[in-house]
């Protein structure tokens, strides 16, 4: 059966004026689309169809069409739910708690995200991960990698994801990705990044 790309949780300009809506149209209607629709092609007749997406993060990893889309349409459902419209704030419930033991305040991991965000040359995302027994940590991969993929360098369960490729914000910050990042604090859903922490620790 094929991926397919759900809708939006909420409206394209929902995230204003931290995200805008034209960048949440194009963003998700042609790049996750796209990731959707070429995920789809790179494993039909192949023996990965009909796995699970996190199967295939695993198994087509050697294969950069799995690899780039696989990663793509991972991400961006992951990107879309870590999202709301009046989120941010301060972290709540046992994320709450796991932030501040791994890195000692809210400020503090706010600034360690924000470095590893603005510290990756080129396209990808910047992680917040979870390990068995409910670590903590953050790091950063290229492209559409991600770190449930094999031999990343950077692993555990992605519970929070932040796509710093400029398709995610040069329509309304140009250059400024850091300005991009502050904004970022200001939607985060800490109940979805809770749900993932509970899936993933
Ligand atoms: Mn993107």
């Amino acid at each position: 059966m094929a991926f397919t790309l759900d809708p939006l949780p909420y409206a394209f300009d929902a995230l204003e004026p931290h995200i805008d809506a034209r960048t949440m149209e194009i963003h998700h209607g042609k790049h996750h689309a796209a990731y959707t629709n070429n995920l789809n092609a790179a494993i039909t007749g192949t023996p990965l169809e009909g796995l699970s997406i996190e199967e295939i993060l695993v198994k087509g990893f050697e294969t950069t069409a799995v690899r780039n889309n696989g990663g793509g349409f991972y991400n961006h459902n992951l990107f879309w739910a870590i999202m709301k419209p009046n989120g941010g704030g301060a972290p709540t419930g046992e994320v709450a708690a796991s932030i501040d033991a791994a890195f000692g305040s809210y400020d503090n991991f706010k600034a360690e995200f924000s470095k590893a965000s603005s510290g990756r040359f080129g396209s990808g995302w910047a992680w917040l991960c979870v390990h068995k027994g409910g670590k903590l940590e953050i790091c950063s991969t290229a492209n559409q990698d991600n770190t449930l993929m094999p031999g990343i360098g950077c692993g555990g369960f992605p519970i929070l994801g932040l796509d710093v490729w400029e398709h995610a914000y040069y329509l309304h910050y140009q250059n400024r990705r850091p300005d991009y990042i502050s904004a970022f604090f200001n939607v985060i859903n800490w109940d979805e990044v809770n749900r993932r922490y509970a899936t993933g620790k």
